[in-house]
């Protein structure tokens, strides 16, 4: 596969240039997210959320309705498509494209009908569908699919974690995943790599991941970082309530950006968004 980072990504009916990282603000209709759970449960709460972080500069909505934290319930389906649909329904007409966060096929195509322009699974479209729901998405209405590493799933996943090369196994593992996504029909350039920071990772195994993204992103695809208010910057800074690891969390995006990632996934974006504009400011020659 080309090393070449693409110059822009298709989702849906937009075309996201990524000549600068794009900030993607988070939507947590759910009660027990590990970051904002029962903040935006309700569906009127989460579509003014949406709209505070369109105006505050987020470039893509990620709409979820089942919280992927360590041990979390299953969520029904009927559950999850009463908690995602009426938020994205009116998320679509705010004109930024929106992504919808599940690993359920019938969730992804419902999404699709009601507008969604990407589908982002924690799976990485393992489960059972959800590749044949992914892949119809993306050719018949070109929506754009991200892909995330995670080792085993949200109920173990944290349950002493081992690698012998954390970069290099999750680089395999999503190139492999993008390599099935481009076997059945998928456009690479609506496609996006996730190493999955805290999704089966100690705070060694995501510091490690950050530290050497370049390499993640030597395969090629767009690469999406997720570290917002994440544990590993609990640890780093003695926070220990998500609610108060925004200037950890910023400057994680901020070094994500600085090290390949070209979509910022961020619950804070006004703060993102200025600490990237300082960071353009100055890597961009403009004399
Ligand atoms: N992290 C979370 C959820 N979805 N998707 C991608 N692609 N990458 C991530 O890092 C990622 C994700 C977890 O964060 P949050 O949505 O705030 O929490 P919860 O899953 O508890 O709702």
């Amino acid at each position: 596969m080309p090393s070449v980072q693409p110059c822009f990504l298709k989702a849906g009916p937009f075309v996201l240039p990524l000549g600068r990282p794009l900030i993607m603000g988070v939507v947590n209709v759910t009660p027990d997210s590990f970051s904002d759970g029962g903040d935006f449960a309700d569906s009127a709460s989460a579509i003014s959320h949406a709209r505070r972080l369109v105006e505050e500069g987020a470039d893509i909505i990620d709409i979820g309705g089942e919280s992927s934290r360590p041990g979390a319930a299953p969520l029904p389906l009927e559950d999850e498509l009463r908690r995602v649909l009426p938020v994205l329904e009116a998320c679509v007409p705010l004109g930024k494209p929106v992504s919808v966060d599940t690993c359920k096929p019938e969730v992804m195509r419902m999404a699709v009908e009601a507008g969604a322009a990407m589908l982002n699974d924690i799976w990485a479209f393992r489960r059972e569908g959800a590749l044949e729901a992914a892949t119809a998405a993306a050719t018949r209405h070109g929506v754009a699919l991200c892909l995330m590493h995670m080792q085993r799933d949200p109920a173990t996943m944290q349950d002493d974690p081992h690698y012998e090369d954390v970069v290099a196994e999750v680089g395999a593992f999503l190139r492999q995943r993008t390599q099935v996504l481009i076997d059945a029909g998928v456009a690479r350039d609506q496609l996006v790599v996730d190493p999955g920071f805290g999704f089966g990772k100690t705070v060694a195994h995501n510091l490690a991941l950050l530290r050497h993204l370049a390499r993640i992103a030597e395969i090629g695809m767009p690469v999406l970082a997720g570290l917002s208010r994440k544990s590993t910057i609990g640890h780093v800074t003695g926070r220990s309530d998500p609610k108060d690891r925004q200037a950890g969390s910023v400057a994680a995006a901020l070094l994500a950006a600085q090290n390949g990632a070209t979509i910022l996934r961020v619950h804070d974006v006004a703060a993102t968004r200025d600490a990237l504009a300082m960071w353009m400011a100055v890597t961009t020659e403009q004399t």
